[in-house]
């Protein structure tokens, strides 16, 4: 049966799958609850927390300069897809119009659907990481996270929010969905961050 569903990485690939994964076959769906539809038109992004408080349409967003992504996408629950191609907004780009107190150490996710997850200013402001309107040269799909969603290639995907509408900037760590429901803090596909130590 797995077979139908995974493939074993070749030879050329499998020094980019993570110890324990499988590469996918087509783009699985991961979602936990309902799925949030949001027009753009409708669409707000906010900050707050230890920054200056901000909302943000989607011309906002558009407005800034946007780029293209190729990226892996690791699931914990064990199946990757390589070379994934997205168009959208660097997080560093992003930041420069954001004020962030210095002594905001964590972000906190949050999306329509009220699904949240946490991870370090560290690993936030990775030089790879984006915000995703479009895939495969399509508007993001509303199951995939459209209209925007965030993504850290170098953690497991649960820590790239889909319907993303909001970030808290916080000076100590707080735990999201999954991590408050067994997941890793941190969640380094490498290192195999699975479930939590805490
Ligand atoms: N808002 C929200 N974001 C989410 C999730 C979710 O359930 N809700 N699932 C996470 C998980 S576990 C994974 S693997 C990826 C899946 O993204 P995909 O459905 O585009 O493959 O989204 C992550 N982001
Ligand atoms: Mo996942």
């Amino acid at each position: 049966m797995l077979g139908k569903f995974f493939q074993k990485p070749g030879p050329e690939h499998s020094d980019r799958v993570p110890p324990g994964q499988h590469l996918a076959k087509g783009f699985p769906v991961l979602t936990y609850g309902e799925t949030p539809t949001v027009a753009v038109e409708n669409w707000q992004f906010k900050i707050w927390g230890l920054a200056k408080e901000l909302t943000l349409s989607w011309d906002d967003l558009m407005a800034m300069p946007q780029s293209n992504f190729t990226a892996d996408f690791h699931c914990v629950t064990t199946w990757s897809k390589l070379d994934v191609q997205w168009l959208g907004v660097k997080v560093t780009d992003f930041m420069r119009y954001v004020e962030v107190d210095t002594r905001a150490k964590h972000v906190m996710q949050h999306c329509y659907g009220d699904y949240t997850t946490n991870v370090s200013m560290d690993d936030f402001l990775r030089a790879e990481n984006f915000f995703a309107h479009t895939l495969f040269g399509e508007p993001l799909p509303v199951e995939h996270g459209g209209p925007l969603r965030l993504v850290i290639p170098h953690l497991y995907a649960w820590k790239s929010a889909k319907w993303l509408n909001g970030l808290e900037f916080l000076e100590q760590m707080e735990l999201g969905f999954w991590e408050r429901n067994g997941y890793h803090y941190r969640g380094e596909p490498w290192a195999e961050e699975r479930y939590s130590i805490l």
